[in-house]
């Protein structure tokens, strides 16, 4: 499993009013507590910010490049604030997100090729989310072909179906692990899939035991990296234990003993 931490967003109140207050401090103890928790990479999100998000994400980047060189996931709606994040980066990125839109494709796509980014791929366009599988897996043809065909490597694509909170879309999240199976099957080897894996336990009591178990379940669907909390020691246990029950791991005796 691919992990990137969730935890510098400014969806987290914590994380907005640190980006006020421009506390550097808090938000470098954020990524270097991620990184010792296991995670692979670090989701930068600046959040719902008033003003300009540019320079809120310009801030953040360049404030945890200088204390760390973790991969880096450059997560906005917005091309031109991706880019901006881009600009400050100094290790790997990965570019979180694309959708099927003509202004999307044509901005981060050559930006991907330049900075030779990883490439998140939501599985959906401008008129929004498709409700059936079918049309994700349309779109995930379509992105696939646009994209590998601009030159990028097909292992530097993440599949994003999507992820939404139980609490109101519990048949979407039974269908992801049908679409997953799908989405595997549509090459070889089977490409990488991704999800914001928090979304699902929004306004539920008993977060954390979704959140892993979900992500148990769907790792045994294809899914291979997610956006997760990784101070959740729960959920880090739970994935490192799938992933020797999946025969993806060799167990080390320290593990079975
Ligand atoms: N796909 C991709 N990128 C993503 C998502 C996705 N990036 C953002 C998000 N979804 C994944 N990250 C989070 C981060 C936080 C929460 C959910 C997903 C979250 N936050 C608390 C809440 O809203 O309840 C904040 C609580 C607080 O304020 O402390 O749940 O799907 N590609």
């Amino acid at each position: 499993m691919y992990i990137i931490g969730e935890r510098i967003n400014g969806m987290y109140s914590d994380v907005k009013e640190a980006i006020q207050n421009k506390d550097g401090e808090f938000i470098v103890k954020l990524a270097k507590e991620q990184i010792a928790a296991g995670c692979d990479a670090l989701d930068i999100s600046a959040g719902p910010v008033k003003g300009n998000a540019s320079d809120v994400m310009k801030w953040l980047v360049e404030t945890v490049s200088s204390a760390v060189d973790a991969a880096l996931c450059i997560d906005s709606p917005h091309p031109d604030v991706i880019k901006a994040g881009l600009g400050e980066a100094k290790g790997t990125t990965i570019i979180n997100s694309m959708k099927k839109s003509p202004e999307h494709i044509e901005k981060l796509l050559p930006l991907a090729l330049e900075h030779n980014s990883s490439l998140i791929c939501l599985l959906m366009s401008d008129a929004g989310i498709p409700h059936d599988i079918n049309g994700k897996m349309e779109i995930a043809v379509e992105l696939f072909e646009t994209v590998v065909g601009s030159g990028m490597d097909s292992s530097k694509i993440f599949f994003d179906p999507i992820l939404l909170p139980i609490s109101n879309a519990q048949k979407d999240v039974f269908e992801s692990f049908e679409l997953m199976d799908q989405l595997r099957m549509l090459t070889s080897p089977a490409p990488n899939i991704i999800v914001g894996l928090s979304n699902l336990s929004q306004k539920a009591k008993y977060r954390s035991l979704l959140n892993r178990t979900y992500c148990t379940m769907a790792m045994s669907h294809g899914l291979n990296a997610a956006i997760l909390d990784p101070m959740d020691e729960k959920l880090m246990h739970s994935v490192k234990t799938a992933e020797i029950l999946l025969n993806e791991k060799l167990y080390a005796k320290s593990y079975l003993t």
